[in-house]
């Protein structure tokens, strides 16, 4: 099984509020089509959830936000969703929407719910998640990351492989000269620069790929709008990007 999560910014404009990258959403069903494997899908919230999260002024951390936010943001989500399911329908794949509701309690995973989603992906149906805002209890609500559901199901499903699908070719050592860093083994980068969202960004991701690598499963960083590289990954070819080397 290969796990892959969609940032968003690479299935949303960033810049623009409210804006989908249809065209780089298309392109990325197309090369999952190409995948001969089980595959589960995560993905971000970008210029959806991102936007309203920043606007309501809500975080990672569990807190009695504001209540006309949390229904905002998980509204935003639940649109930036039908998009991505909309596209893989269109291009013949079989996506099975699961909103993390469907496998968090509070801010832990339900094994017995996750390892459901691994008789799902092997049915042939692919299934798909997401960042969003999420109940926590004590009318505390909380934003969960894409990235960290990432660790969540790694955890639980041991992937063959982890994907993080970028709008960069990978982790940078220097964000001027573009220098990539082609494998990192246990190591933690220290990254020049990061462009912030509520969830942390470029940061986040690499400490939850750290994380992944060190329950032993490689994670690979690539560019999501070379999609093939996507494909390359899966199928052991030459791989352009950043590898999390797993111990
Ligand atoms: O973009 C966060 O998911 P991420 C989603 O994977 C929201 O960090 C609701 C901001």
């Amino acid at each position: 099984m290969i796990l892959i999560k969609l940032g968003g910014s690479i299935i949303t404009n960033k810049e623009k509020p409210l804006s989908a990258r249809r065209k780089t959403i298309d392109n990325l069903a197309k090369s999952l089509k190409k995948i001969q494997e089980p595959i589960v899908i995560v993905h971000g919230g970008g210029s959806y959830g991102h936007y309203w999260s920043v606007k309501y002024d809500m975080h990672t951390k569990e807190r009695k936000y504001d209540l006309r936010g949390v229904a905002i943001v998980k509204n935003s989500m639940i649109e930036l969703n039908k998009i991505i399911l909309d596209s893989f329908l269109k291009n013949k794949l079989n996506p099975y929407c699961l909103p993390p509701t469907d496998f968090m309690t509070g801010n832990k995973p339900i094994t017995k719910k996750v390892k459901e989603i691994e008789k799902i992906s092997k049915s042939g149906l692919i299934p798909v998640t997401f960042g969003d805002a999420l109940w926590y209890g004590q009318n505390k609500t909380f934003i969960l990351s894409g990235d960290k559901i990432m660790t969540h199901l790694a955890k639980i499903l041991k992937p063959k492989l982890c994907i993080f699908a970028l709008n960069e070719d990978g982790v940078y050592s220097d964000l001027k000269s573009k220098k990539l860093i082609h494998e990192l083994k246990g190591e933690r980068p220290s990254i020049s620069e990061n462009k912030m969202d509520v969830t942390g960004g470029m940061t986040r991701k690499i400490e939850e790929a750290s994380k992944i690598s060190k329950m032993g499963m490689n994670v690979f960083f690539v560019n999501g709008n070379k999609p093939e590289r996507i494909v390359k990954a899966v199928k052991n070819r030459k791989f352009e990007g950043t590898v999390f080397r797993g111990k």
